[in-house]
């Protein structure tokens, strides 16, 4: 319900505060009381919803987290204009509405949170230098980490490695150490998060919350605003306020961490979240703190009992701790060149799959149909799946990118980029991750049950019912020789391929040039 903001006058020290749809952090400093003469925006509009194709349940989970987050604040008694995308001020971007704004005359200034996408932070810099007004950018408060912090820990060193800098974030907060050292003796228990799911297991449902988004999307119809995949607006399961989110915390330390680590990397075609948290949404706009996601998680860890054990915790600290803030810093580190990178020169565009899911490759077809019907795939999903496929396949990092952009809930580009151009798609020759992550059937036999159902057979490179993933493994490594061999990392497929007789290496390769050609029939 929308109250009449209250009656502030301009000449006489009002100033506008802009909230973003991802920073929704009521313990912003902001926030700890409410300030005469300022006025907080939020707004929905047409540009932040059209920059990728995206999925509707995460336009709705914004806007939805948008909305309650204004009602929260106007019921603590700030004053909060929240314009819609169909209201006559909302000018279709955020620099052209708050410029309108800003031109009405009844501001004397303008304050905003830096923003994490560079993309809105050039946008409103620009808008800064053409308003009269006085204008100032303050933190968001929100991360673990601010980019000097991660410029400082890699200064003189070649290169950046996640594992350095997690220890660091871990010794600046104390994050599962004692007297200076990890706690379990070791830093990262990696290699114990890597078990198949077993036949038994019955990780429990994901939490779930039932709001009715309906005019939401009614809203985002009416508005044409492109979007893709399904939602049910009476029944809206993700978390869109900090008590949601703080509930979806609590389940997660309760009922999934206890199994966390070990199943990190399984997949299974009935079980879509396994003991995954799916806070990435609440944590990207900020209704919680990395920061408090990490100590109630190690706090159920130390009230377990030792029934918590700890490559379930450290496989969950390392992913916030490390992942999440690594992917900010090489973000902020390297754009804006970052975004043009394309190592291997990939130009295939994305197979029609990709945006309805009917293939026969039952991996491919479970990962996209699941993120269609969802807006969600867990990271190796993401990462051994459909970006392995686009790898190995050769597609164009900016079609892959506009993909995961608008397709994931959580997507936000300083996270999806790192992520998908550089840790999947290897564009970035090596920034993020030290080698490219791709993978034969053989992987994703081990990690899944989705061969078992599939067309294709996962032991076989050459015949008609060969799988796609093991000829375009083998040819990936032949076609990217050059530019692959000297990377130690990838050694032991190269010398594998040595090894291969000379007739089996050029049948791979007809076969590989068949299944690109009819790459969109797979
Ligand atoms: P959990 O498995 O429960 O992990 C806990 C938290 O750790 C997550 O909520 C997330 O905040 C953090 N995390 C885990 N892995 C990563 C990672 N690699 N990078 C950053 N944070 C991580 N994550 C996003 O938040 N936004 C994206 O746009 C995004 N795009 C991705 C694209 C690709 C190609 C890949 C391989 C990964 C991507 N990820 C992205 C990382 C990861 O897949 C998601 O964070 C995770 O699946 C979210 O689900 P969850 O909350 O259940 O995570
Ligand atoms: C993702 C998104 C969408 C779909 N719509 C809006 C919007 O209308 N208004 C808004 O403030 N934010 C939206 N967002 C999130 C923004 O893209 C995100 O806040 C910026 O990109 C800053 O990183
Ligand atoms: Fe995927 Fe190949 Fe396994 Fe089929 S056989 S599920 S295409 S890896």
């Amino acid at each position: 319900m929308q109250r009449p903001v209250p009656p502030l006058q301009g000449g006489c020290g009002v100033i506008l505060r802009l909230i973003l749809g991802d920073q929704l952090n009521i313990n912003h400093s902001w926030f700890h009381e409410p300030a005469k003469n300022v006025e907080y925006v939020l707004m929905e509009v047409r540009e932040e919803a059209t920059y990728a194709r995206h999925h509707i349940q995460k336009i709705a989970a914004f806007f939805g987290a948008m909305q309650s987050f204004a009602e929260d604040l106007r019921s603590r008694g700030f004053a909060v204009r929240y314009l819609t995308l169909d209201d006559p001020e909302s000018r279709g971007s955020f620099g052209a509405t708050v410029k309108s704004l800003l031109d009405s005359g009844r501001y004397d200034g303008f304050e905003y949170q830096a923003p994490d996408e560079y993309r809105v932070r050039e946008a409103l810099a620009e808008t800064a230098r053409r308003v009269k007004v006085r204008t100032q950018v303050v933190e968001s408060e929100h991360f673990l980490v601010e980019p000097a912090f991660f410029q400082k820990v890699f200064a003189g060193h070649k290169r950046y490695t996640m594992e350095l800098f997690y220890r660091e974030v871990r010794r600046r907060y104390g994050f599962l150490m004692e007297d200076g050292e990890p706690i379990g003796g070791r830093w990262n228990f990696d290699a114990e998060n890597r078990k198949k799911l077993p036949a038994s297991a019955a990780p429990p449902p994901p939490l779930t919350f039932a709001r009715d988004v309906t005019s939401i999307v009614d809203r985002v119809r009416r508005a044409k605003i492109p979007s893709i995949g399904s939602i049910a607006p009476t029944a809206f399961g993700w978390a869109i306020t900090r008590g949601d989110a703080l509930q979806v915390l609590d389940y997660f330390c309760r009922e999934l961490l206890p199994h966390f680590g070990s199943y990190q990397d399984a997949m299974h075609t009935d079980h879509r979240f396994l003991f995954h948290s799916r806070l990435s949404f609440a944590l990207n706009v900020k209704l919680i703190s990395p920061r408090e996601v990490i100590e109630a998680a190690i706090e159920a860890w130390r009230g377990s009992d030792g029934a918590i054990s700890i490559e379930q915790i450290e496989g969950f600290v390392r992913q916030i701790a490390g992942w999440r803030e690594f992917m900010r810093g090489i973000y902020w580190a390297r754009m804006p060149e970052y975004r043009t990178l394309n190592f291997l020169e990939a130009a295939r565009p994305l197979p029609h799959y990709f945006w309805d899911g009917d293939t026969r490759m039952n991996c491919v077809a479970h990962a996209v149909k699941q993120s269609l019907e969802e807006s969600y795939a867990h990271h190796i999903q993401r990462l051994m799946v459909t970006g392995n496929f686009a790898i190995l396949a050769g597609i164009d990092p900016t079609e892959v990118d506009a993909w995961y952009l608008g397709i994931y809930i959580d997507a936000l580009e300083w996270v999806e980029l790192p992520n998908t151009r550089g840790m999947s798609q290897f564009a970035d020759g090596g920034i993020v991750g030290t080698k490219p992550y791709t993978s034969s059937a053989q992987y994703i036999n081990k990690m899944s049950n989705y061969c078992s159902g599939c067309f294709y057979n996962f032991k076989d490179k050459f015949g008609e019912r060969g799988c796609p993933f093991n000829t375009l493994y083998w040819d990936f490594l032949m076609r990217h020789q050059e530019k692959l061999e000297k990377n130690p990392r990838i050694g032991m497929g190269y010398r594998q391929l040595d090894k291969m007789a000379p007739a089996d290496r050029t049948a791979i390769k007809q076969k590989a040039a068949e299944i690109l050609d009819q790459i969109e029939e797979l």
